[in-house]
């Protein structure tokens, strides 16, 4: 993948996790998320995933998630591969 194509890619997951356009991902928009994925494979979403989520996610701690933190983790995930 193009780093223009991580972009277009981290941009539209990030517009679907927003749920409410704010800007921001904030817990229970991760959990919202989490929950999604988890229903798709029969399995429940338990408090520690939501707040491991937000432990990866959340990298200064500030109890949400910006667009550069989401975008870091997407890059890092995407190129480690
Ligand atoms: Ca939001
Ligand atoms: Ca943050």
């Amino acid at each position: 993948m193009s780093e223009a194509q991580i972009i277009e890619f981290a941009n539209a997951l990030f517009e679907e996790f927003d749920k409410d356009k704010n800007g921001t991902i904030d817990r229970k928009e991760v959990r919202g998320a989490l929950e999604r994925i988890a229903e798709a494979n029969g399995a429940k979403v338990s408090e520690e995933d939501v707040a491991q989520a937000m432990k990866d996610l959340d990298t200064n701690s500030d109890g949400v998630i910006t667009r550069d933190e989401f975008f870091n983790l997407v890059k890092l995930s995407i190129t480690e591969q």
